[in-house]
């Protein structure tokens, strides 16, 4: 049984889509509490939620006395603190080794190189401060995106070679890459990237979207969603 377990996030947020996959796959029900990212200047700026999180970014999340950002961690804390109730054995981060930390350097791979460059702030500091037309923006959008989606093809190619065929990224249940890929891509299909060159990736993607806990929490499916 779960204390009651908030999550401070934004429908659009890649970070918090993580975490809302995450709480699923673990069905853990928990309470949304939406933090705009736009209006207003931006709502993470607000002196109440950097009360939460100096570095105003989401996602945060509450579960009684435990307030924790970073979607890498915070999927961790969950994985460690809540066995899924209808399957015990399904974790978010693999326990084998090295399998473990194959899935941990996959999803830092998507969480911390390809993300934070086309973070909402780096497009807005590349705008408002070099003043770069939208079209340069773009350019460096689709670049970094498609130079980390490119490395990840290939990762996921040769595991393939190495450990044999998988419906999910690793192996045939969804893990932390999964949880991390699958919001990337919908970053990417909104900046219109260019996804025909990865078909494993597609085909891991359409895998997952098939899946409750995925389509749960899509980014339309959320309260906050075009509000
Ligand atoms: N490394 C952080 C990244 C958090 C992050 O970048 N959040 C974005 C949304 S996906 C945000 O809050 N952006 C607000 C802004 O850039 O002002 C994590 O994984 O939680």
């Amino acid at each position: 049984m779960n204390k009651k377990i908030t999550l401070y996030g934004y429908w659009r947020s890649s970070a918090a889509y993580r975490v809302r996959i995450g709480l699923n796959l673990k069905q853990l029900s928990y309470e949304s509490k939406s933090v705009h990212l736009v209006r207003n200047g931006g709502e993470q700026h607000d002196p109440q939620y950097r009360d939460l999180n100096a570095s105003a970014l989401v996602p945060v999340l509450v579960d009684g006395d435990v307030q924790l950002n970073q979607s890498l961690t915070i999927l961790q804390y969950l994985d460690e603190s809540y066995l899924c109730e209808s399957s015990p054995d399904s974790l978010l981060i693999p326990e084998q080794t090295p399998l473990r930390y194959q899935a941990l350097a996959m999803a830092q791979d998507i969480a911390m190189e390809i993300h934070p460059l086309n973070n909402l702030r780096v497009l807005q500091y590349l705008e408002r401060e070099l003043s770069c037309e939208q079209e340069v923006k773009m350019g460096w959008l689709h670049h970094w995106m498609s130079q980390g989606f490119h490395a990840l093809e290939e990762k996921l190619a040769k595991h393939r070679k190495v450990y044999g065929e998988s419906v999910y990224s690793l192996t045939d249940s969804p893990c932390i890459v999964d949880i991390c890929l699958v919001p990337q891509v919908y970053n990417a299909l909104r900046f219109d990237v260019d996804m025909s060159p990865y078909p494993l990736i597609n085909s891991i993607v359409a895998a997952c979207n098939q899946l409750p806990a995925f389509i749960d929490a899509m980014p339309e499916n959320q309260a906050d969603a075009n509000v």
